[in-house]
């Protein structure tokens, strides 16, 4: 369910509808699954004290290395726990993982092989089978539904609780347990505006009135910017969170980076112009919007003709997006299980990433032969990529 890293989030609405489809489903799935992850927190109040535990199984000697996703919840976890460990005296260094990367990648294992830091602290990049670097005491953080055992890993998810907290409020319960931290909620809210976590979450709340609605919501929109353009470098929106004290501060305080996440943001909205100008191609139940861009638009391109195309699943196909490969993102407002459609259709060198996410809001990313035989599959054979 993780591997699909989606920014592409549906809106609120869609989301909880889809959410809880998705629980019916992996409730049942996972069950072995959660007995296995039995020894985690299971509420709030036992967050610090399992951060703390793991920490306590680190190398001393060796600087710890936080990785985090690219999103705004992603980042703004890594924000707090980076703080909140140099606060501590644990100084880390940081990853940030972008386009395509995950951290149970041969390429990932190599690189932090080649590191070997004290210790790995994991945020919002999902809770996958096996060890990420065996050997090295590792703590994941994290919201998205699991999907394995993660070897020796402590396991910090908040995945199922009611409400469900994200990476970044996760995060800043681990960050109070070894510093103070009061001063980063503001990080938190970020994380959960972006991920539109819902609920009663008595943090959001606080933060809203501390800071303000407005100042968190256009904080969230610019931080989430670049990991949608072609560069993909989430660098100046981290360097912000991390030198920030406020929204205010990160959207007007006179930092270089904040221009440089504005023009992020016009990018990506010259490349969603162009995009949207093209027509849907239509064939039984699917419709196809196919185009070539070297930003993230395809879920927004995809999320956009959902609502106008009620009877159909939408399936918007970028082939610019990363040298290689064919990218897609799969909506629907039909309430047919994309998951199993695209199972039904999978081609034979699928990965991990195609057909994981959520049942109405999911998509893929393949190589030329398998999206050639993908699409002969279901009914546009001409639409071929040179192989
Ligand atoms: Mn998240």
């Amino acid at each position: 369910m993780i591997i699909f890293q989606p920014a592409e989030t549906p809106r609120a609405r869609d989301r909880r509808l889809v959410q809880v489809r998705t629980c019916d489903r992996t409730q049942a799935a996972f069950a072995p699954l959660r007995r296995m992850l039995s020894h985690a927190p299971q509420s709030p109040t036992q967050v610090g004290a399992a951060f703390q535990a793991a920490l306590d199984r680190f190398d001393p000697h060796r600087r710890p290395l936080i990785l985090g996703h690219f999103d705004a919840d992603g980042l703004s976890a890594v924000a707090i726990l980076a703080q909140a460990l140099q606060r501590a005296g644990r100084p880390a260094d940081i990853r940030v993982l972008g386009k395509g990367e995950n951290p149970w990648s041969p390429d990932l294992r190599q690189e932090l092989d080649a590191r070997q830091p004290g210790g790995l602290v994991v945020t919002d990049l999902g809770v996958r089978d096996g060890d990420i670097l065996p050997g090295v005491a590792t703590v994941l953080v994290d919201h998205h539904v699991p999907t394995g055992q993660p070897g020796d890993a402590t396991v910090i998810s908040g995945n199922g609780w009611v409400p469900e907290p994200t990476s970044s409020l996760l995060a800043y319960w681990c960050a109070q347990a070894v510093a103070p931290a009061d001063d980063l909620l503001w990080l938190a809210a970020l994380g959960l505006i972006g991920d539109m976590a819902e609920g009663n979450l008595p943090e959001l709340a606080e933060a809203q009135s501390r800071y303000g609605k407005t100042a968190l919501r256009d904080a969230v929109s610019l931080v989430n910017a670049p990991r949608r353009t072609a560069a993909a470098d989430a660098g100046p929106a981290l360097a912000l969170l991390m030198k920030c004290t406020s929204p205010k501060d990160l959207l007007k305080g006179g930092h270089p980076e904040t221009e440089q996440l504005r023009a992020a943001k016009a990018e990506v909205a010259a490349a969603l112009d162009g995009a949207k100008r093209i027509g849907p191609k239509v064939r039984g139940d699917v419709a196809m919007i196919r185009f070539a861009s070297a930003c993230q638009i395809h879920p927004l391109i995809a999320q956009s003709w959902r609502g106008r195309l009620k009877d159909k699943i939408v399936l918007a196909v970028n082939t610019g997006y990363r040298p290689g490969w064919i990218h897609f993102a799969a909506r629907t407002a039909t309430g047919v299980n994309l998951i199993d459609f695209l199972a039904r259709h999978r081609p034979p060198g699928a990965g991990t990433e195609y057909g994981s996410g959520h049942v109405q809001a999911t998509g893929g990313a393949l190589r030329p032969a398998d999206w050639n035989e993908f699409a002969a599959r279901i009914g546009f054979p001409e639409e071929k990529v040179p192989e």
